[in-house]
């Protein structure tokens, strides 16, 4: 056989790959699909039908040489006789939020979204650069970050400075939303915010992400109920991201995590991620400037010179430090 000749297992292969959209300009468009996902386990995916408002869900296999759909994801997907579903395409994300896993290859939580809400609380306190390795990460993914204190019923001992410190990012532009899941304290304001957005919750596990999940959606709790809150209760939410309708708005309830454990980023993704130093970076003295203590620094001046806050400053410099190049 001339290998000029394509086998007729790499032509099936291709047009299989053709008819499944896998490449980027067959992927069908959002309008042209039927299906958004909600959730998966492993291989399975919980597939929303969109043919009507009904919200109803359908179990289904994706096509093996699909790219892995995530939580978000638009499909075309196809009705088995036995009741169940394929997924045939998935269609381009718009974008996606993404964290390591525990070999620090960055896997995608969730697609196609507006909002990233990174949720921290009285208790369990924040731990160092958390807050700003979620920033970071959320920039250099083009994606709007807002902050969430919840528990503000406990209170804490460091009321004071978690206070400051959240003033400070609402001064850098971040929506910023003090509440309790527990008392309903703040939950009309941040209703508001998300309103008519699809935003994913994310933060360290025991936040309170499930918690607010459950009192946003208010009377539809039923909805969420049985599958968000406590450990004990719908165990597959705390493995995989799902997506729920609230009246008002769509929320992604993330599993939690024990540490935001990323590999390290770039010298150029830290300059991007700190809002209040990206338009600096272009002016120091050297191109190749490390932001590290060189003359003529542009950003080490202004830190110097008060423009720049203390602590975000020595969060950056430790990032920094790990900086993968
Ligand atoms: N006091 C208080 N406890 C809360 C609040 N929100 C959540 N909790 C509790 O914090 C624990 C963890 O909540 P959960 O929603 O499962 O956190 P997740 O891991 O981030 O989803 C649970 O025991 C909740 O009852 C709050 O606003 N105030
Ligand atoms: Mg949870
Ligand atoms: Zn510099």
């Amino acid at each position: 056989m001339s290998k000029r000749r394509l086998s007729e297992q790499q032509k099936r292969r291709i047009s299989r790959q053709r008819s499944l959209g896998s490449e980027k300009d067959t992927a069908p468009a959002f309008e042209q699909c039927n299906g958004r996902v909600v959730s998966h386990y492993g291989r399975q995916l919980e597939v929303e039908d969109l043919a009507d408002d009904s919200g109803r869900t359908v179990r289904c296999h994706q096509r093996a040489n699909l790219p892995s759909p995530v939580t978000g994801d638009m499909v075309i997907w196809e009705k088995n006789a036995d009741g169940s579903g394929v997924v045939t395409a998935v269609a381009q994300r718009r974008n996606e939020f993404s964290r390591p896993d525990s070999q620090g290859r960055q896997r995608p939580v969730a697609a196609n979204l507006d909002v990233v809400q990174v949720v921290i609380a009285c208790k369990p306190e924040p731990f160092a650069n958390l807050i700003d390795r979620y920033l970071v990460a959320i920039e250099n993914l083009d994606l709007q970050a807002a902050l969430v204190l919840n528990k503000i019923d406990l209170g804490s001992t460091d009321s004071e400075s978690i206070d400051k410190m959240l003033s400070m990012y609402s001064s850098l532009g971040y929506p910023v939303f003090r509440v309790s899941a527990e008392t309903g304290a703040g939950i009309q304001d941040l209703t508001h915010y998300l309103e008519g957005r699809t935003t994913v919750l994310v933060g360290q596990s025991g936040v309170g992400k499930s918690s607010l999940l459950n009192r946003l959606a208010g009377d539809q709790q039923a909805l969420v109920g049985d599958l968000s809150v406590g450990k004990d209760k719908g165990t597959h939410t705390t493995t995989t991201a799902r997506l729920y309708h609230l009246s008002h708005c769509d929320l992604v309830d993330s599993p939690g995590i024990r540490e935001y454990n990323l590999s390290p980023f770039s010298a150029a993704q830290l300059c991007q991620g700190f809002v209040e130093l990206r338009a600096l970076a272009g002016q120091c003295k050297f191109r190749n400037c490390s932001h590290q203590s060189e003359p003529g620094c542009a950003l080490g001046s202004a830190a110097e010179s008060g423009a720049i806050d203390p602590r975000r400053w020595l969060s950056f410099q430790r990032l920094l430090n790990d900086a993968s190049s």
